[in-house]
C-alpha cells in the first residue's frame, strides 16, 4: 500500500499509530530469523554438487521449518472472512443510557476493525454461497476493546448455546465425505431443521435474499441478542443493535450467486477491498432499539429468546452513530486471520442479558481462540491490542511479547508499590449490572420460548411478491438436494406451521406430499421494515457497469456515459474481445478496461451498449456479448442502450421489449431496459440511473430467458 494513501486516510487514528510499531518492510538484504545475512536461498548445502544435503544447513532447516508451521487452525465457524479498519462516531451523547465513553462523546472518533464472514465454508470457500454473513466489529475504545459480534440476520437458528455443536455439525460438510462445501443444501442440515422447530424463523431468513448479499457494503448487521446498556447511576436499558448500510440492503439472485462462486470466488472480498482502494468507503449507521427494563415483559415473545426480533413498528430503531471503513489491512494473516472477537469483550456501560445463547457465546470465543491462536497471549497480537493501557499480573505463556519488569506479579503486593492497583468506578472500573436472580438449578427451557412459528410467518408475510418467489425457489432447491424423502417431508410439515400455501408449493416442487390442511391459520401480521423492497433505492454510488465495446464504437457515447455515471459515483468498465483499445467510428481510440473473456455479466450490476453501427454489428455477431446481455437480463439487471446499440438488444434472444424506435427522441424504459436514439442523452442517463438505483428490475418476466 502506498504511504501517501495511508497517510492521507489514517492520520490521527490511535490504532493505526499503534500498528505502525508492528509494521515491517522486507527491504534489506535477505537474512535468517536471527538476522544473519544470506547469500544463497536457492541451493541447499550439500556434500558435493550431486551429494546429500547436510544437516548443518541452518538456513534450509529454518526456512522449511517455518514454512511447515505457517498454518493455524481455521475458525470452526466463520472461517472465510474479509476485514477492514475504519472509525465510529456517535451522533449525540447516549450518556442517559450508557456510561460507555465511546457512546457519550460526539467529538470522539473511535477506531474500529470489522470482519465480515460466511459461516459454513472453510477458508478457501466461495464468497457468494447461500449462508448467513458474520458482521463483527471491534471498537478500540479508550476504555478497552468492545466487540459487537453480529450477523447480517437478526435472529439465530437455536435458542440455547448447548445446541450449537449439534447445529454446526449438521450444517457443515457431512462427516463421512466432507461434502458439500459452503452449502446448506444437504440432508444433515435439513434433518436437524425438521427435528428442531426453533430453527424455522431463521431458516426463513436463510432461504431469503438476505443470504445472498450483493456486497458486504450492502447488508445490515444485527447484534441478535438483547444486550443491556448501563448508565452512570447503574440503571439498565435493554437494547438490540442494528447496523444499516447507507447504500441500502441489496442481494444477488441465486443463479448469479452460483455462477460468481466459479467466476470470482473472492467476489465480496474483492468488492470490499476495491471500494476502499477507490476511496468509496463503506458506511453503516448504528441504530438501537431501546426497551426500558420495566417493559421487559410487555411483548408476546421473550426478549431473551434469540430466535425473535422486536418488530421495528413496535420499537423503532433510533439512529445513534456512523461507522466508516476507510483502510484495508496490510497483511491478511496478521490482521484478518488473527483478529479475535468475543462477545465478552465489553466496556463499562455495556452488559449482557440472560439470553442462553449469549451466555454460551461468552464462554466459547475465548476458549476457541486459545487453540486457534496458540495460547493465552493473543491479545498482544497487533490487531487485537487495545489502545487503552493494559496492566495486570497475567504472565508468561506461549509467545509472551512483553518484558514485564519488577519483582511483584501478584496482588496484593507491597514490593511493586501495590501496582497494579484496583480501579474504582470513577477511574472507569467495569461494574456488572446488579440484576436480581433467583431460581432453582434446572435444565428447562422457559415456556416463553415455545412459539417457534409466529415470527417466521411475520417475516414471510412482510416480503414482497418477488422476495417470496425467491424464498419458494430456495426451499425447492435446498430440499431438492436432500436424498432422503422423509427429511424433505418433515420440513414441509414444519413449513405448514409458517404458511400453508408456501408449504404446498414447496411440497409440489420436491415430490413431497402437500399438507392437506392448514396447521394454524396465518395470523396475517407483517412488518414492512423486514422487506428489502423498502430499503434505500436512491443511489448508484459505487455500482459497477459493464460497457460492451468493439471497433466502430461511438466514442462520444462512451465518454459521456462514463462522465455522467462517474459524477454519480458509479464505475464504468469498457469490455471488449481483446485488451488494449478499440477504434471508434471517427478513428479515435477507446481504452479497454478488461477483455470480456476474463469477466462475466454476473460480476456487474448493469450493462451498457453504446452506439456506432460497426460496433453494433460486431456485438450482434459475438456470442460472448450476446450471452452477456441475455444473462444480465435474466438476473433482472438494468440494461441501457444508446443509438445503434439499441439494434443489438433487438437481435439478442430477449423476450419482446419496447425499445426506442429510429427517428424518435423518446427515452423508452421497459422492464428496466432503457433505450434512446439521438444526440441529447441526458434523459436516457437520468432514467437509467433511476433504474440502477432501484438495484434490479424485479417486475421483469425472466423465466423464459435462455441463460
Ligand atoms: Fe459465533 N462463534 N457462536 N455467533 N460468531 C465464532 O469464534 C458461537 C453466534 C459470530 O470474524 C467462533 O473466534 C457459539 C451468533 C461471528 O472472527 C466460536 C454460538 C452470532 C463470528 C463461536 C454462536 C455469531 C463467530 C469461531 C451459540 C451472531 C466470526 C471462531 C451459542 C450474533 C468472528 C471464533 C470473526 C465466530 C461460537 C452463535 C456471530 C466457535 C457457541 C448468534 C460474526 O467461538
Amino acid at each position: 500500500m502506498s504511504e501517501a494513501r495511508r497517510d492521507g486516510v489514517t492520520d490521527g487514528d490511535d490504532k493505526d499509530r499503534q500498528l505502525d510499531s508492528a509494521r515491517t518492510d522486507s527491504n534489506t538484504a535477505l537474512t535468517t530469523n536471527t538476522g544473519v545475512p544470506v547469500e544463497d536461498t536457492d541451493n541447499s548445502l550439500r556434500a558435493g554438487e550431486r551429494g546429500p544435503t547436510l544437516l548443518e544447513d541452518f538456513h534450509l532447516r529454518e526456512k522449511i521449518t517455518h514454512f511447515d508451521h505457517e498454518r493455524i487452525p481455521e475458525r470452526v465457524v466463520h472461517a472465510r472472512g474479509a476485514g477492514a479498519y475504519g472509525y465510529f462516531q456517535v451522533y449525540e451523547s447516549l450518556s442517559h443510557y450508557t456510561r460507555a465513553d465511546f457512546l457519550s462523546d460526539p467529538a470522539l472518533v473511535t477506531p474500529v476493525f470489522v470482519r465480515f464472514s460466511t459461516v459454513q465454508g472453510s477458508r478457501g470457500s466461495a464468497d457468494t454461497v447461500r449462508d448467513v454473513r458474520g458482521f463483527a466489529t471491534k471498537f478500540y475504545t479508550r476504555e478497552g476493546n468492545y466487540d459487537l459480534v453480529g450477523n447480517n440476520m437478526p435472529v439465530f437458528f437455536i435458542q440455547d448455546g448447548i445446541k450449537f455443536p449439534d447445529f454446526v455439525h449438521a450444517v457443515k460438510p457431512e462427516p463421512h465425505n466432507e461434502m458439500p462445501q459452503g452449502a446448506t443444501a444437504h440432508d444433515t442440515l435439513w434433518d436437524f431443521v425438521g427435528l428442531q422447530p426453533e430453527t424455522m424463523h431463521m431458516m426463513m431468513w436463510a432461504m431469503s435474499d438476505r443470504a445472498l448479499p450483493r456486497s458486504f457494503r450492502m447488508m445490515q448487521g444485527f447484534g441478535v441478542h438483547t444486550f443491556r446498556l448501563v448508565n452512570q447511576r447503574g440503571e439498565g436499558t435493554l437494547v438490540k443493535f442494528h447496523w444499516r448500510p447507507t447504500l441500502g440492503t441489496h442481494s444477488l439472485v441465486w443463479d448469479e450467486s452460483q455462477k460468481i462462486a466459479g467466476k470470482d470466488p473472492d467476489f465480496h472480498r474483492r468488492d470490499l477491498w476495491e471500494a476502499i482502494e477507490r476511496g468509496q468507503y463503506p458506511e453503516y449507521e448504528l441504530g438501537m432499539q431501546l426497551v426500558p427494563e420495566r417493559s421487559e415483559h410487555d411483548f408476546d415473545f421473550d426478549l431473551l429468546d434469540p430466535t425473535k426480533i422486536i418488530p421495528e413498528e413496535e420499537i423503532p430503531v433510533t439512529p445513534v452513530g456512523r461507522m466508516v471503513l476507510n483502510r484495508n489491512p496490510e497483511n491478511f494473516f496478521a490482521e484478518t486471520e488473527q483478529v479475535a472477537f468475543h462477545t465478552a469483550h465489553v466496556v463499562p456501560g455495556i452488559d449482557f442479558t440472560n439470553d442462553p445463547l449469549l451466555q454460551a457465546r461468552n464462554f466459547s470465543y475465548l476458549d476457541t481462540q486459545l487453540i486457534r491462536l496458540g495460547g493465552p497471549n493473543f491479545q498482544q497480537l497487533p490487531v487485537n491490542r487495545p489502545v487503552a493501557p493494559v496492566s495486570n499480573n497475567q504472565r508468561d505463556g506461549f509467545s509472551q511479547h512483553h518484558v514485564h519488569r519488577g519483582q511483584a506479579n501478584y496482588f496484593p503486593n507491597s514490593l511493586g508499590g501495590g501496582c497494579p492497583y484496583l480501579a474504582n468506578v470513577d477511574d472507569g472500573a467495569y461494574q456488572h449490572y446488579q440484576e436480581r436472580v433467583d431460581g432453582a438449578k434446572i435444565r428447562k427451557r422457559s415456556d416463553s420460548f415455545a412459539d417457534h412459528y409466529s415470527q417466521a410467518t411475520l417475516f414471510y408475510n412482510s416480503l414482497s411478491e418477488w422476495e417470496r418467489q425467491h424464498v419458494l425457489a430456495a426451499f425447492r432447491f435446498e430440499l431438492g438436494k436432500c436424498e432422503h424423502m422423509h427429511v424433505r417431508q418433515r420440513v414441509v410439515e414444519r413449513l405448514n406451521n409458517v404458511d400453508h400455501d408456501l408449504a404446498v408449493q414447496v411440497a409440489t416442487g420436491i415430490g413431497a406430499d402437500p399438507p392437506s390442511e392448514e396447521a394454524v391459520g396465518n395470523h396475517g401480521r407483517s412488518s414492512p421494515a423486514l422487506s428489502q423492497a423498502n430499503t434505500v433505492r436512491d443511489t448508484v454510488y459505487s455500482r459497477q457497469i459493464a460497457l460492451l465495446a468493439a471497433d466502430g464504437v461511438d466514442a462520444n457515447d462512451v465518454r459521456r456515459f462514463r462522465e455522467v455515471m462517474a459524477e454519480r459515483g458509479a464505475v464504468v468498465e469498457v469490455l471488449a474481445a481483446r485488451d488494449g483499445e478499440v477504434r471508434s467510428a471517427d478513428g479515435a481510440s477507446v481504452q479497454v478496461d478488461r477483455q470480456n473473456t476474463t469477466v462475466s455479466s454476473v460480476l456487474y450490476d448493469a450493462v451498457a451498449v453504446p452506439g456506432g453501427p460497426d460496433c453494433a454489428t460486431a456485438l450482434q455477431g459475438d456470442g460472448t456479448a450476446a450471452f452477456f446481455i441475455t444473462e444480465a437480463f435474466k438476473h433482472a439487471k438494468p440494461i441501457v442502450a444508446m443509438n445503434d446499440g439499441v439494434d443489438v438488444l433487438a437481435n439478442v434472444p430477449l423476450p419482446r421489449l419496447r425499445l426506442a424506435a429510429p427517428d424518435t427522441d423518446e427515452v423508452v424504459q421497459d422492464q428496466g431496459v432503457v433505450t434512446h436514439r439521438g444526440a441529447d442523452a441526458q434523459g436516457l442517463y437520468r432514467t437509467f440511473a433511476d433504474v440502477l438505483a432501484g438495484h434490479r428490475a424485479w417486475e421483469r418476466a425472466v423465466a423464459a430467458v435462455p441463460a
